[in-house]
């Protein structure tokens, strides 16, 4: 009776402290390999969910595409099959056009005025919309200032990039700036390495972090500082997966992502300046002073597009502007 008795209560301290420590998984999408923007918010995302946690949770990064591109991976986050990402603005268009507005060309001034829109109420404007389409939006971290790198000649007006092929990512609103600019655009999904190595196009654009992480000074001899879009990820979670949690969890994965992002943007831009001198080491002709305002005036028209036609998507895009001015 009494053996009877501690076995029992063996097995119900088992049973109870193996609820307690039941971890919990949740399953995260970069399309970038290791060492870039989307890897360092998800690894970072990873150490404080999982200490502040107690090891309750544990986070499984995809990267690399190992599970497709950002679009696959936005698919599989609507269906819950992924819980969570770090996508970029670019491809993100497609599912809700909001997105098109933090991408808009020199919205931005700088860093400063992104981080004062993103973090306010105007990006959580953004964020709240996404759940239209079935994403919790957490945050914004960032890819940074897009450049313009090519192999044909140098650019510094946007006289220059007539006729140029240039990929553009899975984004309406990027090909139309692009075809705005006289380029010819191609919409391709990450990576491009080879395109560029092979010269089925002349050039991209991105943030100096993906030149130097992925070796585009290998294949790619002219930059021009055009900082042309202020790039933001967006962190998302899925909504299937988000309502199914405690408001504890919902609180404390929140804030994980939050103090992920903020930690990646100071980590990106602390390193651009030794990027650039990198970059210009490694061999690539940089024309750091572009004549901007010959590409502000070609992509001028595009507020009023077609593509911004939708009510809330043009007031939100008029009042980003007049806070940006
Ligand atoms: O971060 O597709 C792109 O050009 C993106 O910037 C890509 O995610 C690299």
């Amino acid at each position: 009776m009494k053996k009877a008795f501690f076995l029992l209560c063996a097995l119900l301290v088992f049973s109870t402290s193996h609820m307690v420590t039941a971890t919990q998984t949740v399953k995260l999408g970069v399309v970038t390999k290791p060492g870039s923007a989307q890897n360092i918010v998800a690894e970072k995302f990873k150490e404080l969910l999982e200490q502040r946690s107690n090891g309750a949770w544990v986070v499984n990064i995809f990267h690399s595409r190992s599970i497709g591109n950002e679009t696959e991976i936005l698919q599989q986050i609507q269906m819950n099959t992924i819980q969570m990402g770090v996508i970029t603005g670019g491809p993100f268009d497609t599912f809700d056009p909001i997105v098109r507005v933090i991408n808009y060309p020199f919205l931005f001034k700088d860093a400063v005025q992104a981080d004062a829109i993103l973090d306010g109420p105007l990006g959580r404007e953004i964020l709240d919309d996404l759940a239209t389409v079935g994403f919790k939006g957490l945050c914004f971290s960032e890819n940074g200032f897009r450049n313009l790198t090519n192999n044909k000649h140098p650019v510094k007006t946007a006289d220059d990039i007539k006729g140029l092929k240039i990929r553009v990512m899975a984004s309406p609103l990027h090909k139309a700036i692009w075809q705005a600019l006289g380029a010819n655009p191609t919409p391709m999904p990450w990576p491009i390495y080879t395109e560029l190595e092979q010269g089925v196009v002349d050039g991209q654009e991105n943030p100096l972090w993906v030149m130097e992480v992925y070796k585009f000074y290998e294949i790619q001899k002219y930059m021009t500082l055009t900082r042309h879009v202020y790039s933001p990820h967006i962190d998302v979670a899925s909504m299937l997966w988000w309502k199914t949690l405690t408001p504890a969890d919902q609180t404390m994965i929140q804030k994980a992502m939050q103090d992920a992002a903020v930690f990646q943007r100071k980590d990106n831009r602390d390193r651009d300046g030794a990027r650039l001198d990198l970059l210009k080491e490694k061999g690539m002709i940089v024309e750091e002073h572009p004549d901007l305002n010959s590409f502000r005036v070609k992509v001028a028209g595009l507020k009023d597009m077609e593509l911004f036609k939708e009510p809330k998507v043009h007031a939100l895009l008029l009042k980003i502007m007049a806070a940006t001015k």
